[in-house]
């Protein structure tokens, strides 16, 4: 796992954008409220499941081959900045990709590169968006609490009065 400012240049989104060389600590993520692992076993998935109370799972296969005829619709409503009203865990088993996030002062994006064993936490109220990265594949344990819902709530002035969207921002401004 990796972590770093977007460079916000007009290459692809599967590129790097790691050009601004500004790299972050994976502690650092924390002030965003993301909580991240690396080298993470099904055991310390299992056990985190537990304490956060998540009861289900289920895997999602992101490239052509696991998406099908969904491919293209589902690539780009990942990409388009959201938030949801419940955290985003994964955890990567195959593959990688990457999850921006959005700075502390929402003026940039923050490129978390996730692979193999990594796992993420985003927070619920976050602004984030998730792309393949140049190899065009992941897999992903996806764990939910009781029926998956994870509705993307596209970013928009509105939202901003949001309870979870109100709750984060107070979150990180503590
Ligand atoms: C999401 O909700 O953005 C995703 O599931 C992205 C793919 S999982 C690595
Ligand atoms: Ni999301």
């Amino acid at each position: 796992m990796r972590a770093y400012y977007h460079d916000e240049s007009n290459e692809h989104p599967t590129a790097r954008h790691d050009s601004t060389g500004e790299y972050l600590d994976l502690n650092a993520l924390k002030e965003v409220g993301v909580l991240a692992f690396v080298n993470q076993s099904l055991e310390n998935v299992d056990a985190i499941a537990l304490e956060r109370g998540y009861v289900a799972r289920d895997e999602i296969r992101v490239s052509k081959e696991g998406l099908g005829d969904g491919y293209e619709a589902k690539i780009k409503a990942f990409y388009e900045e959201h938030l949801h009203e419940d955290e985003e865990i994964r955890y990567i088993r195959e593959g990688s990709g990457y999850f921006d996030v959005r700075s502390k002062d929402d003026s940039r994006w923050i490129r978390i590169h996730v692979e193999k064993n990594d796992l993420i936490i985003v927070p619920a109220g976050i602004y984030h968006r998730f792309t393949l990265d140049s190899k065009n594949a992941v897999r992903a344990v996806r764990l939910f609490k009781e029926a998956p819902k994870w509705i993307a709530l596209p970013r928009e002035p509105g939202l901003e009065t949001n309870p979870y969207r109100q709750q984060y921002v107070s979150s990180i401004s503590a």
